[in-house]
């Protein structure tokens, strides 16, 4: 009898997915294009106030849509922002979410409701490409690398995939399509650690001979390209990535998508590798930005974006197609390679007004470029409202008409409105930090609650907000957090407090 309850309950489901998806096919509902860069930060766009870098592309969707000024992702990191962005639950209520070894087993269980599943079950097709890590596999260094690495995005809701198991800076250095890992030689077997070294291969702190771009910290385990990564792999030598071709692959793969599915409904989401390290830019955007390798990193990432934009205007599909364009988490300028990002910076501010960028605490590190644009309905302008990426789930879900399952994605809203017409945006937003130290902020104040951890990382010079006592920065008037003003508001302090612990509470899943 239960089981029959629950395969009606499926079925049930399936019909009115079903019957959605034909409503929303028949309704010419948009494309949707989710660019999401790693590490840029909020001044590092020109439209957002920065003269020192040129970033054409970008500012043309900016000038086709809405440019939000207090955009967030909910984590200062990888792995917990895209957690967040793709399940609708804050990182910190899960554990196992901050940042992912390469490989970590899937993070995002199959049985999740995601962003993904979310087109998919309003008709969509569905793909993902460029940076995942999300985990691969079941268990954490149990994947079988020369075979089918599932779980993986297809159990998630894409029906497509081309990615990066992790980062450019870790260990597999392959792209995986479709869950398999691409160009494999099943006579050269690839595996991977994060124990141990491989007996007789070379590393960055053994053979810095072999390097073409050293470290500044870390990142001198296993070779490949002339880079040393972190984590230790051996074989799949005709698999291995070449850095410098990665936004021309990665970019090349999300125009094929698009072109295969003009068609169709889709949802791609793609995930760029720029700006991340190791920074190592086509040969033709070396020099281009007079600033090193992190500036023209980012003139690549502004390339591939107008490579997206050329594709669906060739194709006719711009008026109807929504591109999201945002960032994983703020910027740092030295994280782990000597590319002479610090030296050659000049004048450039890649958190632009913000205090501080990647894995802390301050605004530089979870507030980030987002633009959205759709011609058919969106009107140009500029939104201060808050808006996050935690919310784009329940905000397409509820566009879409599609039900989100009880229990999922506790923390996302729907501000579709606010996406598409800058009305008004979330109330509250609570951001986290590489120490597990959370924020709360509205559109007036931030409170970053007492902690512990250190005040900086000495290798990044990054500030990480932590401090033993609250924090209290009026962000009207002080937006670069320079006044502590925690105890000339104590009430203020507390209502924040009593919030943030209502938010905790109410919400455990
Ligand atoms: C850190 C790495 C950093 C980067 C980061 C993840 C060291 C010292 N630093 O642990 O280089 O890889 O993890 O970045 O190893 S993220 O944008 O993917 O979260
Ligand atoms: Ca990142």
């Amino acid at each position: 009898m239960k089981n029959f309850q629950i395969t009606t309950t499926c079925m049930m489901a399936l019909t009115i997915t079903s019957v959605f998806a034909e409503k929303n096919k028949k309704a010419k509902i948009p494309n949707v294009i989710l660019i999401n860069a790693d590490d840029l930060g909020y001044g590092d766009i020109a439209c957002n106030g920065s003269k020192t870098i040129h970033t054409p592309n970008i500012d043309l969707l900016a000038k086709k849509g809405i440019r939000f000024s207090n955009f967030h992702c909910t984590a200062s990191t990888s792995t917990p922002s895209r957690y967040s962005m793709l399940t609708g639950e804050y990182s910190w209520r899960k554990q196992g979410t901050g940042i992912a070894t390469g490989d970590a087993g899937s993070i995002i269980r199959p049985e999740r409701f995601t962003l993904a599943d979310v087109f998919k079950n309003a008709g969509y097709k569905t793909g993902v490409i460029g940076k995942w890590h999300l985990g691969l596999g079941d268990k954490t260094g149990t994947q079988d690398w020369n075979g089918h690495i599932t779980p993986g995005p297809s159990d998630i809701g894409f029906d497509y995939s081309f990615i990066l198991a992790a980062t450019g800076d870790r260990v597999p250095c392959v792209y995986v399509e479709n869950e398999r890992i691409v160009n494999l030689d099943h006579s050269d077997p690839i595996s991977v650690s994060y124990e141990k070294n491989f007996h007789g291969e070379p590393t960055g702190a053994s053979n810095p001979e072999l390097l073409k771009l050293l470290p500044s910290h870390k990142h001198d385990f296993s070779i490949v390209n002339g880079i040393s990564r972190i984590g230790y792999m051996k074989g799949g030598k005709k698999a291995l990535w070449v850095d410098e071709d990665m936004a021309d692959v990665i970019t090349g793969k999300a125009v094929n998508y698009i072109n295969e599915n003009k068609e169709n409904t889709f949802f791609l989401y793609f995930a760029t590798q720029d700006i991340h390290v190791p920074r190592v830019p086509h040969s033709r955007f070396v020099g281009t930005s007079g600033m090193g390798a992190r500036g023209d990193a980012i003139m690549e990432f502004d390339w591939s974006v107008g490579e997206i934009m050329k594709t669906i205007k060739k194709l006719g599909l711009e008026k109807n197609t929504i591109i999201i364009l945002t960032s994983d988490n703020g910027p740092v300028i030295d994280d782990g390679y000597q590319d002479k990002a610090v030296e050659l910076l000049g004048e450039h501010k890649p958190s632009g007004p913000l205090r501080a960028g990647k894995y802390g605490s301050f605004e530089g590190g979870s507030r980030v470029p987002g633009i959205i644009s759709w011609p058919s309905k969106i009107k140009p302008g500029v939104s201060n409202e808050i808006v996050s990426q935690i919310d784009l789930l329940r905000s397409f879900a509820n566009f879409l008409q599609v039900q989100v399952p009880q229990g999922a994605a506790p923390d996302s809203e729907d501000h579709f409105n606010s996406f598409i017409n800058g009305s008004k945006g979330r109330e509250y937003l609570v951001t986290v930090n590489i120490n597990m130290n959370l924020s709360i902020q509205n559109s007036d104040w931030k409170m970053i609650n007492e902690g512990k951890g250190g005040t900086k990382i000495v290798e990044t010079n990054l500030e990480l907000g932590n401090a033993p006592y609250d924090q209290l920065f009026n962000l009207k008037t002080d937006l670069g957090e320079k006044n502590n003003v925690a105890d000339k508001y104590p009430e203020i302090v507390k209502q924040m407090k009593d919030k943030l612990l209502q938010i905790k509470e109410l919400k455990k899943l």
